[in-house]
């Protein structure tokens, strides 16, 4: 087992009596419950305060937590691709809030962004969402509204919608990741928006969850086909997992299906906001496990899960490897010979090329991070210029450009677009992608098609990044 000293200094002991008691147990993953119990439809989702434990059961519960309907995470919405989802915000907080429906490509109305999209939600208000579903895929949803505070106690849900048919895996799991800053009574860490974490990687909790649990085994049968659905919810935290030497494949990314491909490297690389869906293999025996474990941060690597295999074998005789392709979403296709191209520089942080005085004049006003050579700051206000404005149903290069010395998780709204270059290499699979992780130094090229107006949102998905000005609004006419 890897160390996890660095990382488990709390929960450390909680962590290792956890895993052994979740040993003996022959459980459902919880979610598999949730998975079949979702089709009733939730209508209402209230925000409020939140109690859980990190095991199930546990006596000790987080304190100071914020949830969906008091869940941690939210309550999973279900639906079928061409639904239509229909969800009241009821707003149960002392501040304004929305739900923003990452990746879901609805009209702008409906987007969540407050001042941009719709007036903030105030205590004790509520409001309507409702909007079809037209793509298949893992997505989620959270505020867009002092997002430091309210995603880091907990606001945040899964959002699964599914193909017209069933993808052949024998389960289809979910692990919504996160990672809490919890102190020695298991409350949350109040400290929102320090201006440490605003500069470097982002607010890195000192637990991590597994679909509000820490950390956990769950029993898989001898050659059983997993459809596992990932999506990372944390503030700042990236992971990097590797699932020992179980044949993996990458069948979706941020929600859109990709030609079905081993992860680079064996490992699977996930940024705050993303997702991947991964066709896992269960190969070995009765009584083997393997251990799901991150290794972002050298020296810190952890157990993020084990599997552990017990039962009669599921006969795999008629199996596709590489498994199949899912069926590709409506998303119109960029044409790149004469796309217009757009650059987005993106600077500043510790250790970057900004000059010290603009870096100190900008730390006096909580922020860190240039787009284009300045702070977008993100107070909520819409007074920023559009980075650019596009013609609707035309297609676009856009350049990203990170002359920083941290990781960056781009989200644009309202699209999904084709990553078609890195560093000026033509990538040999394009996925499709909502949130692109931009390596420090990073230079990389996108191309979509403009086709949904209005005034839509591009920034880092590093919480702490996006309210220390790293932060932009793009156009596109109706
Ligand atoms: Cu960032």
């Amino acid at each position: 087992m890897p160390n996890t000293s660095a990382l488990f200094t709390l929960n450390r002991r909680k962590f290792l009596v956890g895993m052994s008691g979740a040993l003996g147990l022959a459980m459902l993953p919880p979610w598999a419950k949730a998975v079949a119990a979702s089709q009733d439809r939730l209508k209402t989702l209230k925000t409020g305060a939140a109690t859980f434990s990190l095991e199930p059961d546990g006596p000790e519960a987080v304190s100071g937590a914020w949830g969906y309907n008091e869940q941690i995470p939210g309550p999973l919405l279900r639906y079928r691709q061409g639904d239509r989802l229909k969800v009241v915000l009821r707003n149960g907080l002392d501040q304004d809030t929305t739900i923003h429906w990452h990746g879901i490509r609805l009209p702008n109305a409906m987007d969540g962004v407050p001042y941009v999209t719709q007036p903030p939600v105030e205590p004790g208000d509520e409001f309507e969402y409702a909007f079809d579903l037209p793509d298949a895929g893992t997505y989620w949803y959270h505020p867009h509204l002092n997002a430091t505070e309210q995603l880091g106690r907990g606001l945040s849900g899964p959002l699964v919608i599914d193909e017209p048919e069933p993808y052949p895996a024998d389960r289809d799991l979910l692990w919504f990741l996160d990672d809490w800053l919890l102190d020695q009574d298991a409350r949350i860490v109040e400290s929102f928006n320090e201006i440490r974490d605003i500069t470097h990687e982002g607010r890195i909790g000192n637990t991590i969850t597994v679909n509000g649990r820490l950390p956990h085994a769950i029993k898989v049968r001898p050659g059983e086909r997993l459809r596992v659905r990932l999506i990372n919810g944390a503030n700042g935290r990236i992971f990097s997992l590797t699932f020992g030497d179980l044949p993996v494949h990458v069948i979706a990314l941020d929600g859109q299906p990709v030609e079905p491909h081993e992860p680079d490297q064996g490992r699977v690389l996930l940024g705050p906001a993303m997702r991947a869906d991964l066709i896992i293999d269960c190969t070995g025996d009765d009584g083997r496990t393997v251990a799901v474990e991150d290794s972002f941060q050298a020296g810190r690597e952890f157990e993020l899960m084990t599997l552990e295999f017990s039962g009669p074998a599921v006969d795999r005789d008629d199996r596709q490897t590489p498994p199949p392709a899912l069926p590709a979403n409506p998303v119109p296709e960029p044409v790149l010979d004469d796309a217009e191209q757009h650059e987005v520089v993106f600077g500043g942080g510790m250790r970057g090329d900004l000059d010290r005085q603009k870096m100190m004049e900008m730390r006096r006003h909580g922020l860190a991070w240039t787009v284009n050579g300045e702070p977008v700051h993100d107070n909520g206000k819409h007074e920023h210029d559009p980075l650019f404005i596009l013609e609707r149903d035309r297609s676009y290069r856009i350049v990203f450009r990170n002359e920083t010395e941290f990781h960056h998780p781009i989200h644009l709204h309202g699209h999904h677009f084709r990553v078609i270059a890195r560093n000026g290499e033509k990538l040999a699979i394009k996925p499709l992608r909502d949130t692109m992780l931009m390596d420090p130094r990073e230079t990389v090229e996108i191309a979509f098609v403009a086709d949904n107006p209005g005034d839509w949102m591009l920034h880092c998905h590093i919480l702490e990044h996006q309210v220390g000005g790293m932060n932009g609004m793009f156009r596109v006419r109706g």
